[in-house]
């Protein structure tokens, strides 16, 4: 195809309900810059699995769009957490003294796999659908799990497919206008099945994103309404400096951060509150509010808000680093809904995992949000617990520093997330753990080994065995209308470090100290 298209179609490839942001910033952009072109989103993700084939395939053929372009959230989902059956299937299947729960957790493991290897294989199954029925449709496929692994779907994708990495505005533009001037990065297998690849050599503006014009993305996306009633996920900027060593959103989003012009922001806000009703916001970056710069970024946001009197609830990640406490009561009055952030409470394992800020700081930012208008929020603390570095002196200081946080905002108010790092492709945690010989070099990331998906879940042991037991005891005793799971977990973890020969053993048999790949400042 080497003519501008005249008609777009967006696939939002099935998964949880979760509003997709990243498809309408694309289409939003697109539109502006080019208003004649026709454009449509299909969110496969509200048509039941069932009927997904066939509605996608009525699509193509009703419709017959220049360009499909498939939108890729997630690929590799394992995270578990409470709120999430995989957690007590992983923890039943290794670690419950039950044979009956371990036997039906190796049973429901199955079922998670299956639905895992299905999920992927369906999606492609979609791409050679739209080959099919459209010959000479340009084919692209964007998303976070596609920047993640673009190379990979490349190969599996049909011919004359872009599969675009990172920010799919620009790239978007340019394939809509005939692709003879190719923008952002992307691989692109061509007619013959030949992949080619584009690095990124120029940076997306992203003072270029104004407001979304919701009125036009509802005209072409027909289940938008749907999303409505819960957190609609609006971006503020991209990018983050941080190398936190199991993360990879700056592989996504690149290290540099980059700002949306604050009023467009709040104005984007103000138009959902006012005009479409909506309550929640999940400020999308990789981190909402982290270095100097972006907190004040995050003030000015808040002002915005704050002047046009919107009234929402509002979350996102946060790192406390620049908190002061007018940024606290601001936060507090524009409508935190609860404060989200990576915790671990020693120093050690802060600087063992790269994390790049002080304990001592944290807790006195804590202590600065509690002073200055917090009342009944929650205060979340996602655990990479038993990360490499962990000892079980240091899951004591953890559990020493939620029980102070327990004590400033209430019992209640405090949720320790009890997780484990996923291991992540290109991360400092994974070349570690190559280097230490727990995985194999040349592992597949992908894999559909279920023993492998099980190993990417970090969690060894000798503290790994303990955790679980405490967690499985909390699952097994502890009712949840009274109590949550994480806080039980903690405390009976907290007995069992008491017991002296329970500490001799782990420090018998703790891995080494894991030597810091990167500070950051
Ligand atoms: C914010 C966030 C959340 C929030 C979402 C809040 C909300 N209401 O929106 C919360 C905390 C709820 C969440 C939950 C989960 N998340 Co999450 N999340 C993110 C995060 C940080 C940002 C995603 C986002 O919305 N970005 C903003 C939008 C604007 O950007 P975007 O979607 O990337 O779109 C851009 C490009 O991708 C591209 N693009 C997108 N579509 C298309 C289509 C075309 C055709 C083109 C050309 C381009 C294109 O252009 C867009 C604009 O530039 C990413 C990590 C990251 N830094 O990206 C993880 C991430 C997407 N999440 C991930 C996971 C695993 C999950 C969970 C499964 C975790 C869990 N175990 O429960 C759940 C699942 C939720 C669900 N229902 O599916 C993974 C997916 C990994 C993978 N390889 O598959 C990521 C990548 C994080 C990670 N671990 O690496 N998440
Ligand atoms: S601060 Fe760390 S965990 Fe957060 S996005 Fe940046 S690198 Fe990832």
């Amino acid at each position: 195809m080497s003519l501008a298209a005249r008609s777009v179609l967006y696939v939002r490839l099935p998964c949880w309900k979760i509003y997709p942001g990243g498809v309408v910033y694309v289409a939003d952009y697109v539109h502006k810059q080019r208003p004649e072109l026709a454009q449509h989103i299909l969110d496969l993700a509200m048509v039941p699995a069932a009927d997904r084939r066939r509605v996608l395939s009525e699509r193509l053929e009703r419709q017959r769009p220049d360009v499909v372009a498939f939108s890729w959230r997630n690929m590799q989902s394992f995270g578990p957490h409470p709120e999430d059956d995989a957690l007590d299937v992983v923890m039943n299947f290794d670690h419950s003294p039950r044979w009956h729960l371990r036997l039906k957790a190796a049973k429901d493991a199955l079922s998670i796999i299956r639905d895992y290897v299905l999920s992927r294989l369906r999606n492609f199954g979609y791409f050679r659908l739209a080959r099919k029925l459209l010959p000479t449709a340009r084919i692209v496929v964007g998303g976070t799990a596609v920047s993640i692994f673009a190379k990979h779907v490349a190969a599996k994708c049909p011919a004359d497919t872009v599969v675009v990495v990172g920010d799919g505005e620009d790239a978007m533009l340019s394939i809509v206008d005939g692709f003879t001037a190719p923008a952002g990065e992307f691989f692109y297998k061509d007619r013959s099945g030949t992949i080619s690849h584009r690095a990124r050599g120029e940076i997306f503006d992203l003072g270029k994103l104004t407001a979304v014009d919701f009125g036009y993305i509802d005209s072409i996306f027909p289940d938008f309404r749907g999303y409505l009633d819960g957190d609609i996920g609006v971006h503020t900027k991209r990018g983050c400096p941080f190398q936190c060593n199991f993360c990879l959103y700056n592989q996504i989003e690149g290290h540099r951060q980059r700002y949306r012009n604050p009023s467009e922001v709040a104005k984007e806000v103000e138009t959902l509150n006012k005009q479409y009703g909506v309550k929640r916001i999940w400020f999308t970056d990789a981190q909402f509010c982290s270095t100097r710069k972006s907190t004040e970024h995050v003030e000015q946001i808040l002002d915005e808000m704050l002047a046009r009197k919107t009234e929402v609830t509002w979350f996102g990640y946060l790192r406390l680093n620049y908190l002061t406490p007018a940024l606290a009561r601001k936060m507090w009055a524009s409508g935190m809904g609860s404060v989200d952030l990576s915790f671990t409470g020693s120093q050690e394992m802060i600087d063992s995992l790269t994390l790049g800020y002080k304990l001592d700081q944290q807790m006195a930012a804590f202590d600065m949000l509690k002073a200055n208008g917090h009342t009944d929020q929650q205060i979340k603390l996602y655990m990479p617990l038993n990360a490499p570095g962990e000892t079980a002196e240091t899951l004591q200081m953890t559990i020493d520093r939620i029980n102070e946080l327990y004590a400033m905002f209430g019992r209640d108010r405090v949720l320790p997330f009890i997780f484990f790092i996923g291991i992540q492709p290109g991360t400092p945690v994974e070349k570690l753990l190559i280097e230490r010989g727990y995985l194999d070099a040349k592992y597949n990331p992908l894999t559909f080994n279920p023993f492998l998906i099980k190993r990417l879940l970090y969690n060894p042991p000798p503290l790994g065995r303990i955790i679980a037991r405490a967690y499985l005891e909390a699952a097994a005793t502890s009712d949840p209308e009274s109590e949550y799971i994480g806080r039980a977990t903690m405390d009976n973890l907290e007995r069992e470090l008491a017991r002296p020969e329970v500490r001799a053993n782990a420090r018998a048999h703790s891995p080494p100290m894991m030597v810091a790949a990167q500070r950051c400042t």
